[in-house]
């Protein structure tokens, strides 16, 4: 495993392990669902159709159209490939740092492939953890907000604490089902050797932010619905003045320039330093500018997707087919907010097609019974681990994580955290 070498990295991993890391986490890792996957196969343009202008939150679809994750195991999916901002917190050279983090960045897009579902829409106060202590980080995120939906997530390592908020619009446009993210996010790296930041002075960690691309959902009309994802995602480290405009191609009428995306890496002084191309579905390369008239260097690869096995239900990925699984180990440890013990979702996973639709309604309905309570009783909803803060160095609306969540979670006192399934 990798080596832990500056002082920050070797204190954080300390406060990891003494806030119980590993604890819960003793099963092996799932790697695909129990059941197949036996849905009725219903033409989305059939259902949607008289739905045009509507948002998400305001469609309802038959429980066919869903996918067994949430919306909170899908910001989960974030975390498949860590390795890239590992390797980014053991690269001596920012530019190099951001091509990693870039590569981070967009690497989640891949497992959108192939996946038309709707995620379960979380319930306020949902919750979702993750830890992997073959990678060493664990995450955790929170339904913060129902109206609009909104979650707050934080992410943690020895080498980065990686944190945002998914918040989405969606609309239906007739053609196409078009999701924009709202929400900004935000990575904090610790590299091996420090950092030299924009005044020249050594500092221990970086801060990086973006804001993820517009995904959407084309084909409905013709009957063949595929996910692409376009737009400009501008990187920024905060500490080193490096930038990066990532613009990631719309699909348009020629297959070839489908998936594709590119940018180039910049100093703080608008100096080119590295390029970056590739497919968000496949491979994404990087390569080393010389802006004094040289010939930049050899391609190198920094990104390929996992394979996809062949027949998984819901086209999950191997990562994303193992965010459900209620694991022995892990059982106690859980809040009873957990998504995992989601009964519509389960029944979903099992195959239980026709006690999912009931239990869905009958969840929604009690939330709905606790929101009428507390506006009867003037009660403001507060989320359990998150308050809303302006960023100390960005000044933007952000999360602010409070930690509590594995203090208590380490002694399992997190069972009294709510009765919302
Ligand atoms: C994209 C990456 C973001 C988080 C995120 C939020 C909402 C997700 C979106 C991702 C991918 C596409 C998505 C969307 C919600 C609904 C939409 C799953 C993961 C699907 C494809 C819509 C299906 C259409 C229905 C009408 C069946 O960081």
């Amino acid at each position: 495993s990798i080596p832990l070498v500056s002082e920050k990295q070797k204190a954080k991993y300390e406060q990891l392990l003494d806030e119980g890391l590993f604890v819960g986490y003793e099963d092996p890792i799932r790697t695909k669902l129990p059941l197949d996957d036996k849905r009725p196969k219903i033409s989305l343009w059939g259902v949607l159709k008289s739905m045009v202008g509507k948002d998400m939150t305001k469609i309802t679809l038959p429980v066919s159209f869903n996918e067994c994750t949430s919306l909170l195991q899908r910001v989960a999916e974030d975390m498949e490939y860590t390795d890239l901002i590992d390797q980014a917190a053991h690269s001596d050279d920012s530019a190099l740092r951001m091509v990693y983090v870039a590569g981070f960045a967009a690497s989640e897009y891949a497992s959108t492939i192939g996946r038309i579902a709707k995620p379960f829409n979380p319930l306020l106060g949902e919750t979702y953890e993750y830890a992997r202590p073959d990678k060493k980080y664990r995450f955790f995120v929170e339904q913060v907000s129902h109206h609009p939906p909104i979650s707050a997530a934080y992410a943690e390592s020895p080498y980065w604490d990686y944190y945002g908020e998914s918040f989405v619009k969606s609309r239906f446009m007739g053609r196409s089902f078009d999701i924009n993210p709202l929400g900004m996010w935000f990575l904090n790296v610790r590299p091996d050797h420090g950092v030299i930041d924009k005044f020249g002075k050594k500092v221990p960690e970086e801060l990086y932010t973006w804001k993820k691309v517009t995904s959407s959902v084309i084909g409905i009309i013709i009957g063949n619905p595929s996910v692409d994802n376009f737009g400009d995602m501008h990187l920024k480290n905060h500490v080193t003045g490096d930038s990066l405009i990532l613009h990631f191609k719309p699909r348009g009428w020629r297959a070839s320039s489908a998936y594709e995306l590119k940018g180039d890496v910049v100093d703080k002084n608008g100096k080119p330093c590295y390029s970056i191309g590739g497919h968000w579905n496949s491979k994404i390369f990087a390569r080393k500018l010389n802006p004094d008239g040289n010939p930049p260097g050899e391609p190198f690869l920094i990104w390929q997707a996992a394979p996809r096995p062949e027949k998984m239900a819901f086209n999950l990925t191997t990562f994303a087919s193992s965010l459900n699984a209620l694991q022995p180990h892990l059982i106690p440890y859980l809040p009873p907010t957990d998504t995992r013990f989601r009964p519509d979702q389960r029944a979903m996973e099992e195959g239980d097609y026709d006690v999912a639709p009931g239990e869905k309604q009958r969840v929604e309905d009690k939330q709905r019974a606790a929101q009428k309570y507390r506006t009867e009783k003037g009660i403001q909803y507060k989320p359990h681990f998150f308050v809303k803060k302006r960023h100390p160095v960005t000044g933007d609306e952000y999360w602010e994580f409070n930690h509590e969540y594995w203090f208590l979670r380490k002694d399992k006192k997190l069972k009294e955290l709510g009765d919302i399934f």
